[in-house]
């Protein structure tokens, strides 16, 4: 394990249940950095209940109590940023961010989005690739960029769609899968072997392909 110990902000809006598979990871000497902070923007959801039972900082900044989305996300870039973040992680983060702060983090902000990108940018996945009669899905960690859902893919893990699925049955499955890859990228990213650039997405100095390492 590297002894490199990067600092790493998480953002959620929900139960968080990523967020605690990054902090399991950290615990477990997995990762190569520890969460200094975790921001929510809704008040009392149970991923702000996992973050102070694992003695993180936490607040929550609600966006209802910003007049535009570029005031909101500018006191949260100052939140954030008294974390010293070199990783920032959105974790079922459930608001889209303004190119300012994207630009703010170029390069060290992560999203995981439960799809196959490029298919299914936005929300309602699980129910778009059941209507569409899909016999696959799955789940893609990629860097942030301005465009949403749209930054260069990093790692997918799919999953297989058996009739009579239900959306539940489909997000239980991804979210095994998301368990898996998401502190497995975060490790990659605090290790050092994961960058960003003109050419695309680097591991270990070589430019992965469009969906990423190793998919088929
Ligand atoms: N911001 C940028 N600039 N780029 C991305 O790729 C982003 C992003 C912010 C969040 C996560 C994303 C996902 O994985 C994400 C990626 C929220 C919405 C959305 O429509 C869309 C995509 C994602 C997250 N949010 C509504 C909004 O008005 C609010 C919906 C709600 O509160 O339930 O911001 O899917
Ligand atoms: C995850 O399935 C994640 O892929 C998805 O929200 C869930 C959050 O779960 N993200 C989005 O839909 C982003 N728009 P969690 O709170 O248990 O980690």
């Amino acid at each position: 394990m590297s002894s490199e110990n990067k600092n790493i902000v998480v953002l959620i809006s929900g139960s968080g249940s990523n967020l605690q598979a990054i902090i399991d990871a950290c615990a477990d000497g997995k990762i190569a950095g520890s969460i200094t902070g975790v921001v929510s923007n809704k008040a009392d959801v149970f991923g702000l209940e996992r973050a102070a039972k694992a003695g993180i900082a936490n607040l929550v900044l609600s966006h209802k109590e910003f007049e535009s989305r570029e005031q909101y996300d500018h006191a949260l870039i100052n939140k954030i940023d008294a974390w010293q973040p070199d990783l920032v992680v959105l974790a079922g983060f459930m608001r889209i961010l303004t190119p300012e702060f994207v630009q703010h983090y170029k390069g060290r902000l992560l999203n995981i989005h439960p799809s196959l990108l490029p298919k299914y940018q936005g929300l309602n996945t699980h129910q778009r690739a059941l209507d569409a009669g899909d016999k696959e899905h799955g789940v893609s960690v990629h860097f942030v960029t301005e465009e949403l859902d749209g930054g260069p893919v990093i790692l997918q893990a799919k999953v297989p769609i058996f009739a009579g699925d239900s959306v539940a049955d489909l997000q239980a499955r991804v979210h095994e899968q998301e368990h898996r890859i998401y502190p497995l990228v975060v490790d990659w990213f605090c290790s050092g072997r994961l960058s960003v650039g003109d050419a695309g997405v680097t591991l270990d100095g070589n430019v992965l392909p469009e969906n990423g390492y190793a998919n088929d």
